[in-house]
C-alpha cells in the first residue's frame, strides 16, 4: 500500500507525504525544482510553466535568475496555489562538492521565504532527483530533516507537504520519514 497518504504532526505543523502532480495542489505556495537562470525545462518545472501560464515565466524573467540553494517567489498565474516559489537545488555530482549543504538550502530558503510571506502552507516536489540526478535516498533524508528542524523552530507553517510523482519516491520518502521519527 505504498500510496497510502502519510500524516504527521510535528510541532505546529503536519508533515504529508502524498502521490500526484504537486501542479493540482491547492495550497497557498507549491515549490519549483528550478534552474538558476529560471528558464523553464523538463520535470516539475516544465509541467508548473505549463499549467500556471505565461505570467509566472514574466516574473521569472523580471526577477532574471537565482542562486543554487536559494529560492524566489512568484504568483501561482492560473495554478490553484497562491504562489510558485522556485527553489534551485543542486546538480548531483559525487557527493562530495557540497551538494548535501545546497540541497538543504534550497528547502529551507523555500520555507523561510513561505514563512516572511505570512504563508501557512506549502508543497515541495523532490528537488534534484529527476534531472539534476541526487539519489532518492539521500535526498529524502535531507530534504525531510530540514523540513523537521524548520517545523520544530517555526509555528508559522501549517501544512508542508510532499507531492511525489513516481510510486519508488513515495515508498523511499515514506521510510525515510519512518526512520527520521522514530529513532530520536
Ligand atoms: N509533480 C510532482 N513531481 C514531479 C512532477 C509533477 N508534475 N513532474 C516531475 N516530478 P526534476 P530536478 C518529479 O527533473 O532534478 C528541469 O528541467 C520528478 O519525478 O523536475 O531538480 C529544471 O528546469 C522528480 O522526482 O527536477 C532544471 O533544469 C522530481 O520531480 C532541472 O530540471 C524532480 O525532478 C531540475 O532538475
Amino acid at each position: 500500500m505504498v500510496d497510502t497518504t502519510v500524516d504527521i504532526t510535528i510541532n505546529k505543523a503536519v508533515v504529508s507525504l502524498v502521490r500526484g502532480d504537486i501542479t493540482n495542489e491547492t495550497l497557498d505556495a507549491i515549490v519549483n525544482a528550478a534552474n538558476s537562470r529560471l528558464a523553464g525545462g523538463g520535470g516539475v518545472d516544465g509541467a508548473i510553466h505549463k499549467a500556471g501560464g505565461s505570467l509566472i515565466m514574466e516574473e521569472c524573467r523580471k526577477i532574471g535568475g537565482c542562486k543554487t540553494g536559494d529560492a524566489v517567489i512568484t504568483t501561482g498565474g492560473n495554478l490553484k496555489a497562491k504562489f510558485v516559489i522556485h527553489a534551485v537545488g543542486p546538480v548531483y555530482r559525487d557527493g562530495k562538492h557540497g551538494e548535501d549543504k545546497l540541497l538543504a538550502s534550497a528547502y529551507k530558503r523555500s520555507l523561510e521565504i513561505a514563512s516572511a510571506r505570512g504563508l501557512r502552507s506549502i508543497a515541495f516536489p523532490s528537488i534534484s532527483t529527476g534531472a539534476y540526478g541526487y539519489p532518492v535516498d539521500e535526498a529524502s533524508q535531507i530534504a525531510l530533516k530540514t523540513i523537521i528542524d524548520f517545523a520544530k523552530a517555526n509555528t508559522d507553517i501549517k501544512i508542508v507537504r510532499f507531492v511525489l510523482f513516481s510510486e519508488r519516491d513515495m515508498e523511499v520518502y515514506k521510510n525515510t520519514l519512518y526512520k527520521l521519527t522514530t529513532v530520536e
